[in-house]
């Protein structure tokens, strides 16, 4: 039952962060089962799933053709090694696979078993190419603040969460952080458009470049829409003048594309929509769509020619490292991706229409401002709409909206008072609609809240 497996989940499993104490007072929420879009929880509650578990399940919950590609694999040959000069036929035929959705400069993959070990892996392969190139030196990492890029000794050290740097003494050094190009934040205090706002922001990446001295810095990675951060969509001037910055002092631009990659932005993936041309991209989540483990890094050419021509041995890699079953279930979702045309569902259909449903809600009371790209959204709540003046943090807006959500039926996250959703690529128009409407209800019930505790403004 229910209890019973809270009472041994509370005294054997230690969740990923998770308050370990607070949970066992509470119990955890038992998952037992999913069919495209609805989980259900232990007790037979149906619960609306709009963050696709977390930002993973691209082609939807009950896709046969994952589990029958599993299977099969798990029969023939449930695992070899890519270690040693051997490899087996999954893994090779998603790398040619992934070499054809990627953009073109990408025609070789190394494999991870997650996104945060794709993040390693980049922070190992960055420093071996300027090594090769014969300048060791040049071995600093710019990313940003609010960025998420795993939670590994590197992957964390890469992010630029505050909280995770606290605790274990991160970053690992050579790895500083800029501003992130959060408009609201940072961007309309100022008075600045947002597309004057996206320049400033990148230029702070020129600053940062100038005052470490451009032979020092080796690579400069970024989400192009940050997720775990609260769904941050940048000016559409950002991304091109980032690119503009790493060609004119050589650095080397990794697009981080866990969450953004296959489909999410509406094309297949984030750098796309940007319009940046990366030579390295993390990828993970949506490559299975969560089914099994697997991640990974795509190497473009200018960093692979130098690799494997004048690279000797790369002393780097997991024993997951193109893991058989995994490779199998990312080929048959990849494939799935393609012949179900979601990339082009996300781009033509229901991303549009999550876009409309989106200016709408923007007019309600509570909202300051709603942003999405493709099939992700943020809804920022706010005291004052007319100032657009924030809640008092102890009141904890966001979480009193995601109470009543978990109540509703609907999960919603919450990063800080920003509202955030990510649903299947698979979602049709009444899906949407039905999750908008809970949405509103949501919103309407924190209003009510907001105003009996005297938190409006
Ligand atoms: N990069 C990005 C952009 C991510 O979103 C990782 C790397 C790390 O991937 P792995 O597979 O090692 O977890 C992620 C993961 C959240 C949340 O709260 C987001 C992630 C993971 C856990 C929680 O939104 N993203």
């Amino acid at each position: 039952t229910t209890r019973d497996w809270q009472d041994a989940d509370a005294r054997h499993f230690l969740p990923p962060f998770t308050d370990f104490r607070r949970l066992a007072r509470k119990g955890a929420r038992v998952i037992t089962r999913a069919d495209g879009i609805p989980l259900w929880d232990s007790d037979g509650h149906r619960i609306l799933d709009a963050m696709r578990g977390l930002w993973c399940v691209n082609v939807g919950y009950g896709q046969r053709a994952l589990a029958d590609a599993a299977t099969r694999q798990l029969s023939e040959l449930p695992f070899y090694n890519a270690f040693f000069q051997t490899a087996t036929p999954p893994a090779i035929e998603l790398a040619e696979l992934l070499a054809e959705v990627t953009p073109p400069q990408f025609e070789h993959v190394f494999f991870t078993g997650s996104g945060s070990e794709g993040n390693d892996t980049v922070v190992r392969m960055v420093r071996r190419y300027w090594d090769l190139l014969g300048e060791p030196g040049r071995d600093v990492i710019i990313s940003r603040r609010n960025a998420y890029h795993g939670s590994t000794m590197a992957g964390a050290s890469l992010g630029g969460m505050s909280g995770m740097h606290a605790q274990g003494g991160l970053p690992i050094p050579g790895i500083v952080h800029i501003e992130q190009p959060y408009w609201w934040a940072h961007g309309r205090p100022h008075g600045w458009s947002r597309d004057e706002f996206g320049l400033v922001a990148a230029r702070w990446l020129e600053q940062e470049i100038l005052r470490l001295g451009p032979e020092k810095v080796a690579a400069f990675i970024g989400e192009p829409v940050q997720g775990a951060g609260g769904v941050i969509v940048p000016p559409a001037t950002y991304w091109p003048e980032v690119q503009r910055i790493c060609d004119r002092y050589g650095v080397l631009l990794v697009s981080d594309e866990v969450i953004c990659g296959f489909g999410r932005t509406g094309r297949w993936f984030g750098c796309e929509t940007m319009g940046t041309r990366p030579d390295l991209m993390t990828f993970a989540k949506g490559v299975t769509s969560g089914y099994v483990p697997l991640g990974g890094v795509m190497v473009g050419e200018r960093v692979a020619r130098v690799l494997i021509e004048r690279g000797g041995e790369f002393a780097h890699g997991y024993t997951y490292s193109g893991h058989p079953v995994a490779c199998a279930v990312g080929l048959a979702n990849v494939r799935l991706i393609r012949d179900l045309r979601l990339v082009e569902h996300v781009a033509g259909d229901v991303g549009p229409y999550l876009a409309q449903a989106y200016a709408d809600l923007a007019g309600h009371p509570l909202v300051g401002e709603a942003e999405t790209c493709g099939l992700m959204g943020a809804l920022l709540l706010v005291r004052d709409k007319a100032t657009g003046a924030a809640f008092d943090p102890a009141w904890e807006a966001g979480m009193v909206c995601r109470g009543h959500c978990f109540r509703e039926g609907l999960i919603m996250r919450a990063v800080g008072d920003r509202m955030i959703i990510a649903p299947p690529l698979v979602i049709t128009r009444t899906q949407i609609d039905e999750m908008v409407a809970l949405i509103r209800r949501c919103l309407d019930l924190t209003l009510a809240d907001a105003r009996a505790a005297g938190q409006l403004g």
